[in-house]
């Protein structure tokens, strides 16, 4: 496979209710599409996970589209790719910047699998099996409001669900939660809200018989978390602090984690996500598939590499109505049966609405295309 163009396209997309998390409240998305063009006329597509501000991780959207444009774009268009693994070795010397390589990386996965003609779960190694998936909720004005959310959520079929907590907001918070709702499958998020300091009011979470307790710890605080884990019944998920199949080595090494959050927009796609998803595997550690509020793009993409069999918890990965009005691909992401059912179209198996994506075009950019979107 030869990729002879890419085109990168930022859109905004209004989410249809705030995200609020322990690190800021999220109205709208900004969010990068690659597009890349094979020798063979079909083209990929990919997304880019990182948001406006540097809040979640390094990087932005502006530091995204720089490395983009400026470094790996130059750098792949033109190039044979002749397997999926090797799609980063020309930037390969680029350090840091994940979320830039993935989303091309992304795209050429996409591209390669169409043109072998098979669908992405395919290629990938995964199985047609329909997925239990949960949703993510987020900080609410009060108690009353995340009943209700709740509630909807559960009627809607989702099979479990995942409640951000920040400090103020968490103790009382799930306790209300499993009080009303004791058969729930419940998990929380912290985004990285607490030191080891608050190990004692993070230890009174074990009575709420929580999946797990995902990044209560900053980013790079692997021996606090080792510390935390060792005095918790709950098991630790990480997600902020893994960035590569090293670091989810080290963390499991050191005891910082019992789970892995596995989001390929993060760890740099999705070659990188299926050696953590190996790496797990092989030590009896569940991973499941996170989220960072994509698009349908990205979203068809975290569902086939969710089809893995290692993915044994559900992954964020939610309806394209939980977040937009109207998503960027056709046809949108549904629930079956409360169940998510992987496409079985080629590539991602999902259409991109050229229409739409014109109409939330914010500037685009291109290397060697023939044909703009
Ligand atoms: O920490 O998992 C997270 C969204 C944006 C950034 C970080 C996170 C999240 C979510 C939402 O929890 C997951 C989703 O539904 O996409
Ligand atoms: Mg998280």
């Amino acid at each position: 496979m030869k990729i002879l163009g890419v085109e990168l396209l930022e859109v905004r997309m209004p989410l249809r209710d705030p995200f609020e998390t322990s690190v800021g409240t999220c109205t709208e998305r900004r969010i990068i599409l690659v597009r890349v063009e094979g020798d063979e006329g079909g083209e990929g597509w990919g997304e880019c996970v990182a948001w406006e501000l540097p809040s979640y991780s390094s990087e932005t959207v502006d530091t995204a589209w720089a490395i983009l444009q400026e470094l790996i774009l130059p750098a792949v268009v033109g190039r044979e790719i002749l397997d999926p693994r090797e799609i980063l070795k020309p930037v390969q010397w680029i350090r840091g910047h994940s979320m830039a390589k993935a989303a091309f990386e992304m795209a050429a996965w996409d591209l390669q699998a169409k043109e072998q003609g098979v669908s992405l779960r395919e290629l990938l190694g995964g199985s047609d099996e329909p997925l239990s998936v949960g949703v993510s909720v987020g900080l609410q004005r009060d108690l009353d409001t995340l009943m209700r959310r709740i509630e909807e959520h559960l009627k809607e079929g989702y099979a479990r669900i995942k409640l951000k907590i920040k400090r103020g907001q968490d103790v009382e918070l799930l306790r209300a939660v499993r009080d009303r709702f004791p058969e729930l499958t419940l998990q929380a998020d912290a985004n990285a809200a607490y030191t080891l300091d608050d190990a004692e009011l993070l230890q009174e979470l074990d009575d709420f018989d929580l999946v797990l307790l995902e990044q209560p710890l900053g980013e790079q605080e692997l021996l606090d978390h080792a510390e935390l884990q060792a005095g918790l019944r709950t098991p630790i998920c990480l997600d902020e602090s893994i960035r590569s199949a090293a670091d989810a080595r080290l963390a499991l090494e050191l005891g910082a984690c019992r789970i892995v959050n596995i989001k390929p927009g993060r760890v740099g796609g999705l070659s990188e996500s299926r050696a953590i998803h190996d790496l797990c595997q092989e030590r009896g550690v569940p991973v499941w598939c996170g989220g960072m509020l994509e698009s349908g793009i990205g979203r068809a993409h975290n569902l086939a590499l969710a089809t893995l069999p290692g993915f044994t918890l559900p992954g964020d990965l939610s309806e394209s109505r939980r977040y937009w009005e109207r998503d960027v691909v056709h046809p949108e992401f549904e629930l079956m049966d409360g169940k998510m059912v992987p496409p079985e179209g080629l590539g991602i198996g999902v259409e991109p609405d050229r229409d739409r994506i014109r109409q939330l075009t914010l500037r685009r950019f291109s290397v060697g295309t023939a044909t703009p979107s």
